[in-house]
Formats: structure tokens, sequence, C-alpha cells
């Protein structure tokens, strides 16, 4: 008890010490006495993210990270030249729990609907339409509650490789 009274008047005095010097340069604070470093970060109420398609039926990026209720802004741009007829490419959000595989191969059977299989239109949390090379799209939704989400492109045969995870954290 006396000990650490002593330490941490002596941290103290060192501060204090430092303040008052001008130069003297700052001390890290000695290791063993430093409590766990809480990170505060500031969540702001909106983001922006934006995601590519290519030709070679790629996306960008494997994950993309909100905060739950966040209001999300997502361009999609594909940055290829393929048409959307053979090249097509959407951004689909799904309810936890859906399988992707059910879904995108539903979506065969909807080129009218984006790709959105009309039987599991209670699946897609947000989705964007089908564009192609050269195009871009954006939406804004907000961040579903806090969990771990799927996307994907649900053109015909790109979800197996078009496809990533949607982190939410809780606020
Ligand atoms: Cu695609």
């Amino acid at each position: 008890m006396n000990k650490l009274r002593i330490i941490a008047l002596s941290v103290f005095a060192v501060t204090l010490y430092a303040c008052g010097g001008g130069e003297a340069s700052t001390q890290d604070a000695p290791k063993e006495a430093s409590e766990p470093v809480v990170e505060t970060e500031v969540v702001s109420d909106s983001i922006e993210l934006v995601i590519e398609g290519n030709d070679q039926m790629q996306f960008s990026k494997e994950e993309l990270k909100v905060t739950e209720g966040q209001v999300v802004t997502l361009t999609l741009k594909h940055t290829g030249k393929m048409p959307k007829e053979s090249m097509g490419h959407n951004w689909v959000l799904l309810t936890t729990g859906t399988d992707l595989a059910v879904f995108g191969t539903s979506a065969v059977s909807a080129p009218d609907n984006n790709y959105i299989p009309k039987d599991m239109e209670d699946k897609v949390i947000a989705n964007t339409k089908v564009i192609g090379g050269g195009e871009e799209v954006s939406i804004t939704f907000e961040a579903p509650k806090a969990g771990y989400y799927k996307y994907l492109c649900s053109f015909p045969g790109h979800w197996g490789v078009m496809q990533g995870s949607f982190v939410v954290s809780p606020k």
C-alpha cells in the first residue's frame, strides 16, 4: 500500500518535473504501472463505403466494417469494360443465416429484378441494381444490429467468388 503510494507520488513528481523543465522530453509512463489502454473511439453517425467489381469477376474488398445504427452510403463501382449483360455486378447484403448458395442459385431466375429472387426479398437488407463496366451506383441504408453478415454479387455464377463479410460492431 505504502509502496504503491510512493510510486504514484514519484510518477507525479517526474511529471511535474517534465512539465516544468520546458525542454525535457515527455517520458513514457512506466509500463508495469500502466493500466490497459481503453481506446475511446468516436463513432460518427454515417459512413461511406466504396467497393469495386471488375471484369475478372472480383470484388475489391473481402470485408466491410460499420457500426450499429450508422447510416451507410455504399458505392459500387464497376471498373471493367464489359456490359452488364455478360459481366454485370450488384451488391447484396443478406440477413444472417441466409444460405448464399441457395440465394445465388435462385437469383438466376430473376434477371428482371436485378437478380434478387422475388421469394427471397425478405432476406435482403440492402442491395444495389446491376451495373456494367464503367458504371457506378450508390445506396444508403441503416446498418443492422451488431453481428456478422454476408454480401455477394448475385449475377449468375458470381456469388461463389464475389462475396465478403459485412461486420457490424456494437455502438
Ligand atoms: Cu458480379
